[in-house]
């Protein structure tokens, strides 16, 4: 570890000494002069420097002098313990005063450098060595790695096992699904009324739609009325009663027959409930009403007196009963309504269901009453305007392809040639007015508009061919669409 020895270096140039003297002091000897320009400072000389005495030094005043050997040097100026420090050493790494040390790493002393690991779980991340490992990974600040930030708008997060994970705030919600954006979606918007998916056609209030259909007359002729029955609180622009084939309704008609078409009902029968708020709303090619509503018209049903003509682009045969023929319409009524949808709607949906008194005699007959919904102008492809179709693409008619609930004791029953499984049992039909006939499941139209447009639709239904066995729509829950949706009407699942 150390030698010792002297050495004379008087036979090189004794009046230039090349070699400084280092914390090894070299005393009681004077020194020629202090003011050589070239003796660095005692701590900063490099302890394995071999120590040479000045040959002007009298030969080392006749003591042994030290010299460390290579990667040692005698740090704490003993001459008892040698050349005690190792230089490889993290306490003194080079030289005497170089401490390898990192917070929260775990140092080494390389080739006279000292380089750090971080300990598990820290990180350098501002490659600053004076302060070590200074981050903390696993936290919102370093979650997987050096500044992998969890972070996202309207969310708290937390970083769990080097994944972030966030929890939207309330009111807020990830609707589609990508954090970059965060909870971008505001949960107390119509268009995102509690959750995601929830429109409303009308305020949302506290995560749900308002509704304004409460206490509205049974027998109410204020167009207006019907469309808040349906959920329709907002964007109205005009409601008005009409023929089916949106003619005004001649004075000549008898007005309390003609108004016998609509009803607001709070139910349709004991096992129908309202599809939106409180109540929902009837049309019927007779009265408007069940058995035990003031105006009912029992069986076969309430002749009004009075025709009309086809709307346009009808009428519309069904494709399940070929060369049938519907005939003039009789009794008819419409509902039509201008809406201006909110900007950020692409369509619209209501939910609806037909009743019809000509099940099972006149099935495949020209008594093929019918409800339509035409939506002006005309969309999804729809030439007549008509959004309420069946699976066949045909209309809404008594022999429309969604029939499925009907009074059979033994299905499958025949009627027009055509069999009925009645799958729906006939419960829906208890308390209407069609207990021994046959309607519709809840079936939900959806099409297509565009938001901040004004557009028409008319929901009308009218016997057709004659006066007798009627038929009644239910419709209700009207609700915006954020996406354009296909034209269709499809039973709810
Ligand atoms: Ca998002
Ligand atoms: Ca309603
Ligand atoms: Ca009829
Ligand atoms: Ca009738």
């Amino acid at each position: 570890m150390l030698l010792m020895g002297c050495v004379d270096t008087s036979s090189d140039n004794p009046s230039t000494p090349d070699v400084s003297i280092a914390d090894v002091a070299v005393t009681d000897v004077p020194i020629p002069d202090t003011s050589e320009p070239d003796i660095p400072p005692p701590d900063t000389v490099s302890m394995d420097t071999v120590l040479e005495c000045d040959a002007s030094v009298a030969e080392c005043d006749g003591q042994e002098r030290m010299v460390c050997e290579p990667g040692f040097a005698d740090c704490d100026g003993l001459e008892d313990n040698g050349c005690e420090a190792d230089l490889s050493l993290v306490e003194n790494c080079g030289s005497c005063t170089n401490v390898c040390q990192a917070d929260n790493g775990i140092s080494q002393c390389t080739d006279g450098q000292c380089i750090f690991e971080c300990e598990s779980g820290f990180a350098n991340c501002d490659a600053l060595a004076d302060n070590g490992c200074e981050s903390v990974l696993g936290t919102v600040l370093h979650c997987g790695a050096c500044d992998d930030v969890c972070t996202a708008d309207n969310a708290t997060a937390q970083c769990t096992m080097g994944q972030c994970e966030y929890s939207c705030l309330d009111g807020h919600m990830d609707c589609n699904g990508d954090m970059s954006d965060g909870c971008e979606t505001d949960l107390t918007a119509p268009s995102s009324c509690g959750s995601c998916d929830v429109t409303c056609a009308g305020a949302c209030i506290e995560g749900s739609c308002e509704t304004c259909d409460e206490g509205l007359a049974l027998d109410s002729n204020d167009p207006s009325d019907a469309a808040r029955t349906m959920g329709i609180c907002a964007d109205l622009v005009e409601a008005k009663w009409v023929l089916p084939d949106g003619q005004k309704v001649p004075t000549a008609i008898d007005s309390a027959n003609f108004h016998k078409g609509h009803g607001i009902l709070d139910g349709f029968g004991p096992n129908v409930d309202a599809a939106e708020g409180a109540q929902l709303l009837a049309l019927s090619t007779g009265a408007a009403r069940r058995p035990a509503d003031p105006d009912y018209e029992p069986y076969p049903g309430l002749e009004k007196g009075y025709e009309s003509e086809h709307p346009a682009g009808f009428p519309q045969e069904a494709p399940k009963c070929p060369g049938v023929v519907t005939g003039q319409p009789h009794d008819g009524i419409g509902l039509e309504l201008t809406l201006t949808a909110p900007t950020w709607a692409q369509g619209f949906r209501f939910d609806f269901s037909f009743y019809t008194q000509e099940w099972p005699q006149y099935i495949c007959s020209s008594y093929n009453d019918i409800f339509l919904a035409v939506v002006t102008p005309a969309v999804g492809g729809q030439s007549n305007g008509n959004i309420a179709i069946d699976s066949d693409g045909g209309p809404i008619s008594v022999n429309n392809t969604y029939l499925e609930a009907c009074y059979c004791l033994d299905p499958p029953c025949i009627s027009g040639g055509m069999a009925f499984e009645c799958s729906l049992g006939s419960e829906v039909l208890e308390g209407t007015g069609f207990a021994e006939n046959a309607s519709t499941a809840w079936l939900r139209a959806q099409a297509p508009i565009k938001g901040g447009t004004p557009f028409t639709i008319r929901l009308a239904i009218y016997d057709s061919g004659d006066e007798v066995l009627d038929s009644t729509v239910i419709v209700d829950n009207f609700r915006w669409l954020k996406t354009g949706p296909v034209v269709a009407a499809t039973p709810i699942p």
